[in-house]
């Protein structure tokens, strides 16, 4: 069965709509395995972020992804970490499409609620990173 590591951002948490968001996920017939909140450290997060780091917005991601702590889970399903992608929807708020947890809840880009991993092998790398 395939994993992915899904990441509820700071301001899921502190807007209360982590329940929400859960609930979709699980709707969807996907299974939440693990999970934990915690409070991000600078030195992982480039890690996580090593692809944008060198990006102008970075130093305002670093602040709102350490403002708080996030939820990190390991999401289990058929294809799950495609299938988690299109129930997040596209990165820049403006392209989110209405239905999915970007377009129905985010208003920026930077504080777009949720992590998911991109290819199986990123999964298995980030499930690695924040599950050891
Ligand atoms: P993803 O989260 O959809 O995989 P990535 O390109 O991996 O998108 O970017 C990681 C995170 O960095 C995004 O989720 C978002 O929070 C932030 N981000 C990406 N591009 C921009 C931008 O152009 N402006 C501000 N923040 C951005
Ligand atoms: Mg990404």
């Amino acid at each position: 069965m395939e994993r992915t590591y899904i990441m509820l951002k700071p301001d899921a948490l502190k807007r209360g709509v982590a329940g929400e968001i859960i609930s979709r996920i699980e709707r969807k017939g996907y299974k939440i395995v693990e999970a934990k909140t915690m409070q991000l450290g600078k030195e992982v997060l480039k890690e996580h972020y090593a692809h944008i780091a060198d990006k102008p917005f970075y130093p305002e991601l670093e602040a709102y992804m350490t403002s708080g702590p996030v939820l990190a889970m390991i999401v289990e399903g058929p294809d799950v970490v495609l299938g988690m992608r299109i129930l997040m929807g596209a990165t820049k708020f403006e392209e989110a499409a209405p239905g999915t947890i970007r377009g129905d809840y985010a208003f920026c880009t930077t504080e777009n609620l949720i992590h998911g991993s991109d290819s199986v092998e990123n999964a298995e790398i980030e499930i690695k990173r924040f599950f050891k």
